[in-house]
């Protein structure tokens, strides 16, 4: 397994939309492994492929409190969203320190492949719900910095470069 670098906004290369995984093989199902590592050692609840420099339709999750309850969705699709939205305070291992409410469904059904190929439906609401929407914004190359004002945006984005200079010396 492998600790994978994460890649920081606003690095143009979290903007690419991703591509259906091909076929479930050895190589898929060891990216899984260590998307999963890399979401537990940097303490996330959820990990998308793009965020890894992959851009292909994977995503990681697991938002149990006990941290035993890996999630990993192949080429996932929403097929049913919930009447209502809610606002809800986010964050982005690509975003580290930036914290900011997005609305979003309630719950949302997803259909997707497993790390063995089969086909499954994830019934998700509350934190599961947000986490994955907010993965499968990333395999659009949508950031949730995305959804809030310009000014903000622009704030977070000096933000996150200044740190980075400030960690280049
Ligand atoms: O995609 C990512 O960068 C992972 C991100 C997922 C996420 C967190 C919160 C709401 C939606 C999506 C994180 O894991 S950020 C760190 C974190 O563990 C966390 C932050 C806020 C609330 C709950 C957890
Ligand atoms: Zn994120």
């Amino acid at each position: 397994m492998a600790i994978l670098p994460i890649l920081c906004y606003p690095d143009p290369r979290l903007h690419t939309v991703a591509k259906p995984v091909a076929a479930v093989d050895g190589r898929i199902r060891q990216l899984a492994k260590d998307m999963l590592e890399t979401m537990y050692e940097a303490s996330g609840i959820g990990l998308a492929a793009t965020q890894v420099d992959v851009h292909e339709r994977m995503i990681v999750v697991d938002v149990s409190k006990e941290r035993d309850q890996p999630l990993v969705l192949i080429n996932p699709e929403l097929v049913w969203t919930s009447p209502g939205k809610h606002l809800n305070e986010e964050g982005c291992l690509s975003v580290p320190g930036i914290y900011d409410g997005v609305e979003r469904f309630d719950a949302v059904h997803v259909r997707a492949l497993d790390e063995h190929g089969k086909s499954r439906v994830i019934e998700a609401e509350e934190l599961l719900a947000v986490c994955v929407q907010h993965e499968m914004d990333h395999l659009m190359g949508k950031v949730f910095v995305e959804y809030l004002s310009p000014l903000k945006r622009n704030r977070i984005k000096t933000k996150m470069l200044k740190a980075r200079r400030e960690d280049a010396r």
